[in-house]
């Protein structure tokens, strides 16, 4: 498994040695002035491109995961063997070449397979995007002949749209540039990073846009954008292309992919957004807040992500960011967290955040906008109901964030048991179901008075009470029955062979060792094989309550099933640690990226202070 990791470069071009250049210079005294110079300038222009990089460019040695305690689980599975777990993260390896091969032998090089028909979905611009979302998958499971077969499709590709096409910008970086950058940084072929630079450059007139932030969707061949549905720029959008155009900086040497990410980062600073309650919708002529929705689901969910990750993945170096995260999730426990009445689930949701009326001094406060305009109130929400599958990311990050953040121990251990909680009921929304697959939303039951729901003054008053017992949201009521009943009803009923939950089990066995997160997934998995593996690959279902024992199907495989889904999967049963999580960074698509430190070169380059 090592020789798959970086440090092995079967690909990167011999650099030249100073032997080359005395062997040059060697016997002719009066020309080799200009044949030093345009040396020196390959090195200097091409020298940030064709560097090997070393093992020691993407392991960059952090302090290990600080150890921390956590609550004995309620339910103990039976451990499987050390074997168990070989045979089922091959079985997950099996599931993976069985979608691929579906993809490839009908689909490819379209985007998406149709996993029913054999018909194929140009989704996502016609480039490819399910070779440039599996391609790390492949490299970490070892499937070697598909990885050198995509990358070969890939070398020609040049990412040019149509006439009149416009390509959405957030997935094309978070699919196709983190989906290179991922490979590159594993198996370090060049064509990768070319590749991956060509696309970035193609890419970056999105964020000329009055304020820098970027655009919902640009023309490659013209450079034109194109703004969404909104007309705004939504937060996830802002804040999702941080992580992978930093990176590409890193290995590039060019300060314009620093500059466009790092310029949605100010904004984010100057916007001095009350207690880091960013809101879903953000303008894109002036750069300010433009909603007051406060939420970790679609249209914000990334955002939170990359602002743990940007720090983590520049050796904690960019501290602002860390601050905002900080400000973020503080605000998340206590405005987004609530519990169900009967089962007492914990749950996130989203809400539209007002400033209490007593707090409303004049006409300027009273703006719909979460711009804190110098008062010291805090607001409060009237959350929607609604909990998302695709806030089941929340408790991994919760997680990560509890693991790598230096908290004061009582934080800690909030941020630890919101991530508990949290990723039980994101559990329990698949165990309740009759395919045992979770449902796309849920409308959670509310307390006759909202307040009475929110989860962390039930903490704080458990805590005074003596701590007996679990705390509120953590004490496992198990699959619903007759007399608790579900405490929410089904609001979308379809599964889209999402990630979400089993990014959060792994983030969750890798953080706390409880091996109940990898029992959990392989229940998960097990639902997959059953209902949603077809005759040539995995598709979405309709339905995740309906009785029979097929239940209906879309004919739909997206790419991030095999980014994700199935990578998850077998990282969460694989017991060596491929991608450590003190050395990698998954990006939302769940492409890791290596962490890495600056040079002092970069940071004068790119003025990072
Ligand atoms: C993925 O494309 C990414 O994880 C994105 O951030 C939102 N969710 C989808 C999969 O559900």
């Amino acid at each position: 498994m090592l020789s798959r990791l970086p440090g092995r470069n079967q690909y990167s071009p011999r650099i030249p040695t100073f032997r080359d250049a005395f062997s040059l210079l060697a016997g002719r005294p009066l020309r080799w002035v200009p044949q030093l110079l345009g040396f020196v300038f390959v090195l200097w222009y091409f020298g940030p491109i064709i560097r090997p990089h070393t093992q020691e460019d993407f392991m960059y040695e952090l302090p290990p995961p600080i150890q921390h305690p956590h609550l004995p689980p309620l339910y103990k599975p039976p451990t499987a063997s050390a074997d168990d777990w070989k045979l089922r993260s091959h079985q997950v390896r099996e599931a993976f070449i069985h979608s691929y091969k579906g993809y490839r032998d009908h689909a490819f090089p379209a985007d998406e397979l149709a996993p029913m028909s054999g018909k194929i979905h140009n989704n996502f611009n016609g480039w490819g995007v399910t070779i440039y979302d599996a391609l790390d998958t492949m490299w970490i499971m070892g499937l070697t002949e598909y990885f050198e077969e995509a990358v070969k499709v890939i070398a020609e590709a040049n990412y040019t749209t149509k006439p009149k096409q416009y390509v959405p910008f957030f997935e094309t970086i978070i699919r196709y540039l983190g989906g290179l950058l991922s490979a590159y940084a594993l198996s370090q072929n060049p064509i990768l990073l070319q590749q991956a630079d060509k696309m970035g450059e193609m890419l970056l007139p999105a964020f000329n846009t009055d304020s820098g932030l970027p655009a919902f969707a640009i023309s490659t061949r013209t450079n034109a954008t194109h703004g969404g549905w909104t007309g705004n720029t939504l937060w996830a959008e802002a804040l999702s292309n941080q992580l992978e155009y930093k990176y590409l900086a890193h290995l590039t040497g060019k300060p314009g992919y620093f500059e466009k990410a790092e310029r949605c980062m100010q904004l984010m600073y100057e916007a001095n957004v009350t207690d880091g309650i960013f809101p879903t919708q953000w303008n894109t002529k002036t750069g300010a807040p433009s909603n007051n929705k406060f939420s970790v689901g679609a249209f914000a969910d990334s955002a939170h992500e990359y602002l743990l990750k940007q720090w983590l993945m520049t050796s904690r170096s960019e501290t602002k960011i860390k601050d905002l995260y900080l400000n973020a999730s503080k605000s998340i426990i206590e405005h987004l967290l609530y519990v169900t009445p009967n089962r007492e689930m914990l749950y996130v949701t989203d809400a539209d955040m007002l400033k209490p009326p007593s707090q409303k001094t004049d006409k300027s406060t009273e703006s719909s906008s979460t711009t804190d305009s110098g008062s010291t109130s805090t607001l409060s929400g009237i959350p929607s109901g609604t909990f998302e599958h695709l806030s089941c990311f929340l408790p991994g990050l919760l997680a990560l964030g509890a693991q790598t953040l230096d908290l004061p121990a009582s934080e800690k251990e909030m941020h630890l048991w919101a991530a508990e909680g949290l990723a039980y009921s994101c559990w329990l929304t698949y165990a309740d179901m009759k395919t045992g697959l979770g449902p796309d939303v849920m409308s959670m039951k509310l307390f006759p008075k909202n307040e009475d729901g929110l989860w962390l003054p039930r903490v704080e008053k458990w805590k005074e009470q003596g701590r007996s017992g679990r705390p509120p949201g953590l004490r496992e009521p198990g699959v619903a029955t007759e007399k608790t009943g579900r405490d929410y009803t089904i609001y979308k009923r379809s599964y889209l062979l999402r990630p979400e939950a089993l990014e959060s089990f792994y983030i969750m066995w890798r953080t706390t060792g409880n091996p109940v997160w990898r029992e959990r997934g392989w229940t998960i998995f097990q639902a997959i094989q059953k209902y949603a593996k077809t005759e040539i690959g995995y598709a979405s279902l309709v339905d995740v309550d309906k009785s029979s024992t097929k239940a209906p199907v879309k004919d739909e495989m997206p790419s991030y099933f095999l980014a994700e889904t199935l990578k998850y999967l077998y990282l969460l049963f694989t017991d060596e640690e491929i991608i450590p999580l003190d050395k990698w960074v998954f990006n939302t698509e769940a492409h890791p990226i290596p962490i890495f430190e600056w040079t002092e070169t970069e940071k004068k380059l790119f003025k990072i202070t």
